[in-house]
């Protein structure tokens, strides 16, 4: 089986040396085969032969989340489109998509990290785990899917949106280890307790992520329901699930690092952090085929240590993570950003461009609530009137974001002006 050959205890060293082949290949392939890239390059003077190893890593030009939103869909794809095999896609800051794709072997890679994050947690073929991430174009479901499969454990693929027949499930088929988002678990745990079935739970781990979630959080899960909960990291424009997880002494995340370059910059300044600094995540990918991106800035706020870890794993650790330096919100797992709203609305024409978002937690869901500023007519015209425009707005944002919003519109200058950056935002979500 490919985990079994997990190069995740080679010498530092070792590690140096495949991780410096394995970018030049990469400069090597984007020169050659994504026009973004050579002109970068070509622009900074560069040429894939200046590139010897990591230590040149510095010369090579930073990539971010508007470069793949202007080369949409596929202007980076590094391959003919017969060698991709599947695409994924996330929310971008207009709400164009982030499309990603992999080829055979991108998938195998992504199986085989995914796999090294389920035997970390100690799961194994003896094993049934419910995977409740969304399946479709997030990269969640799939990715959990695919990594538990190659592991042999037998794999419940639940997705999101039915609880109850999930904990039946649960119970029924005696499942020893569920994947989904830590605020979801939250309420999962909530329906077990209202329906006094969380005594007969026979989970033993827990693997949760793609938002942030504090140590309390994990303390908490592990508690209610008896079992290890373990901290995946990830982002789709990388791979999906599966770039970095925490072990069993939760001190840190391990970075993949023989697929996936860490550096941790200055987000101001973009001039590396000192180790333990907290500072910007960067990712240079090693082996993606399809779409192999140079030094992606994550946005993640986080530090690294290069300490060894005493799980014996010689990989990199990431710290859990600190927030995020854009205005991205992750809302019931879904990227959501401000501009996204303000687009969808004034391309309706109805409302002014002052709103503000309100998310909270309510029974451990994410709700968002958006408050629209209204022309004064709407007021005091028939209420039938206000209401068509709220179900409108409301079905507006909804495909817009790909989420359920709550509409409320409000009368002309309710919202709060401001004299700097406009507040778009409040976010009570507490993270206990
Ligand atoms: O959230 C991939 C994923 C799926 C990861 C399932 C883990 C589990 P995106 O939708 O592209 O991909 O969102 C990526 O989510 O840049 C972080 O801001 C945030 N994020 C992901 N994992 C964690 C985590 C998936 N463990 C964005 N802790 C990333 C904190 C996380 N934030």
């Amino acid at each position: 089986m490919i985990w079994n050959e997990s190069k995740e205890c080679m010498s530092r060293d070792e590690l140096h040396n495949l991780q410096s082949a394995r970018l030049k290949k990469t400069v090597n392939h984007v020169y050659h085969n994504v026009e973004f890239y050579r002109k970068k390059m070509q622009q900074m003077g560069l040429e894939p032969g200046d590139i010897n190893g990591i230590e040149d890593l510095h010369k090579l030009p930073f990539t971010t989340k508007d470069d793949l939103r202007d080369n949409y869909p596929f202007g980076l794809f590094a391959v003919p489109q017969s060698q991709v095999v599947r695409i994924h896609a996330s929310s971008g800051t207009t709400g164009k998509a982030t499309v990603v794709g992999y080829t055979r072997r991108d998938i195998e890679i992504w199986q085989e990290c995914v796999t090294r994050v389920l035997a970390m947690a100690g799961i194994g073929p003896n094993d049934k785990i419910q995977v409740a991430y969304g399946y479709g174009l997030f990269t969640g479901g799939l990715g959990l899917h695919y990594g538990a499969e190659n592991l042999g454990a037998t794999v419940v693929p639940m997705s999101t949106g039915n609880t109850q027949r999930l904990i039946t499930m649960m119970e029924d088929f005696e499942v020893t280890a569920i994947a989904c988002t830590p605020s979801y678990l939250l309420h999962i745990i909530e329906v077990l307790e209202e329906a006094g079935k969380i005594d007969r739970v026979k989970l033993k781990a827990a693997i949760c992520g793609a938002e942030p979630w504090t140590e309390n959080m994990r303390k908490e899960i592990e508690s209610k329901l008896g079992l290890n909960a373990y901290d995946i990291y990830g982002l789709s424009e990388i791979l999906g699930p599966g770039v970095a997880a925490d072990c069993d002494v939760h001190n840190g995340l391990h970075v993949y690092e023989d697929h996936f370059l860490p550096e941790i910059v200055n987000p101001d300044t973009l001039e590396p952090c000192k180790e333990g600094e907290t500072g910007e995540l960067v990712i240079t990918t090693l082996t993606k085929e399809a779409l192999p991106l140079l030094r992606y800035r994550t946005k993640d706020l986080t530090s690294i240590s290069y300490d060894p870890c005493p799980c014996g794993r010689t990989m990199a650790r990431i710290s859990k993570f600190k927030g995020r330096s854009d205005d991205m919100l992750i809302i019931r797992g879904v990227n959501v950003f401000p501009s996204q709203v303000e687009a969808a609305l004034l391309e309706m024409g109805e409302t002014s461009p002052h709103y503000i978002m309100i998310v909270d937690r309510v029974n451990n869901l994410d709700v968002l609530e958006v408050q629209v500023e209204v022309e004064e007519r709407f007021f005091s015209d028939e209420i039938k009137e206000l209401e068509k425009l709220n179900k409108k707005i409301s079905s507006v944002l909804q495909s817009a974001l790909g989420l359920s919003v709550k509409v409320t519109l409000v009368e002309p200058k309710t919202i709060a002006r401001s004299e700097g950056k406009a507040k778009r935002v409040i976010d009570k979500r507490k993270l206990i």
